[in-house]
């Protein structure tokens, strides 16, 4: 009887120890708001995000608004985890050594204008914890996919439209999430004049015509930088410009208009009225490469 009840003592602390190591590791997924988590040395550090109700899209008398911007009530109705930063350069040849992202590819794109010339005064902005750029949306798929296939769990993925202004809000109804007006404080834009395209400086924004280091300019509510500002980033939707069809729960539109795929923020080089949360951006098909404002930022599902 005794005997019996060690074997018992012995499974029960087996049985206990596995469920501790599985209740540790639940704990560790769970998801709290605001808690940052790293995968692993080379992946994107993450910052899991509340689930929530927020109004997408612009008011009617937003300066600068599109008609694309109609006003709709979303619900995420689960929390989610969304990368702190941009995808940088470290973190894209990462997955080059891993034999998974084309850095050969993309290297060379850069190099080539649209028309598919060589891109005149080509200049590179650094690399380490500067924002990947020249990525395509497919290029953003494989780096997704690379961040799965190390983690061995098909949670990562890009945002949807609707999740990227959830967190790129953070709770804020204003245009930018600091307030009304676009400000060199908060983000690397370009030229405050809305009729010129190019670089422009001002307050904590020092760079003219450049991408910034990741993490330059203060978080926002939801602990993310860099959602406004400094380089585009893919989100996974196809384009549907009628607001009233765009879906209500967070997910990604995957029908319709796939020619092209959308990407939120703006970039070093745009004017205001395009930093707005609630601006939408579907100009590119899906294997455009080689932008030099066009850069990646990943979402993971929670269980
Ligand atoms: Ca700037
Ligand atoms: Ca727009």
């Amino acid at each position: 009887m005794k005997r019996h009840s060690v074997h018992s003592a012995i499974a029960l602390t087996a049985l206990l120890g596995v469920a501790l190591t599985l209740s540790s590791e639940q704990a560790d997924a769970a998801p709290k708001p605001g808690r940052t988590f790293q995968d692993c040395a080379t992946c994107p550090e993450m910052v899991v995000v509340p689930a929530g109700s927020f109004v997408m899209g612009s008011p009617d008398s937003e300066l600068g608004r599109d008609k694309d911007e109609g006003q709709h009530k979303v619900t995420i109705g689960y929390s989610f985890a969304v990368s702190k930063y941009t995808v940088t350069w470290d973190q894209w040849e990462a997955c080059v050594r891993d034999a998974m992202c084309d850095g050969m590819a993309v290297e060379a794109a850069l190099r080539t204008g649209l028309d598919g010339k060589p891109t005149k005064n080509y200049a590179d902005h650094g690399r380490g914890k500067r924002p990947v750029v020249g990525v395509s949306w497919y290029d953003a798929q494989v780096f997704v996919g690379w961040l799965n296939k190390k983690t061995g769990k098909e949670k990562y993925r890009l945002l949807s439209e609707a999740e990227y202004e959830y967190a790129a809000r953070a709770g804020s109804t204003t245009a930018f999430p600091w307030g009304d007006k676009a400000n060199h404080d908060h983000a690397n834009y370009g030229s405050d004049d809305e009729s010129k395209l190019g670089g422009g400086t001002g307050g904590r924004d020092t760079w003219l015509n450049e991408t910034s280091p990741v993490g330059s300019f203060p978080a926002n509510a939801f602990g993310l930088h860099d959602m406004h500002g400094n380089v585009f980033q893919w989100i996974e939707d196809c384009y549907q410009e009628d607001p009233a069809l765009l879906p209500n729960d967070g997910s990604a539109v995957k029908t319709g208009k796939c020619a092209t795929r959308g990407f939120r923020s703006n970039s070093f080089t745009s004017n205001p009225h395009t930093l707005r949360s609630a601006n939408r951006a579907f100009p590119y098909p899906p294997n455009t490469r080689g932008r030099n404002y066009l850069s990646i930022r990943v979402a993971k599902t929670l269980d």
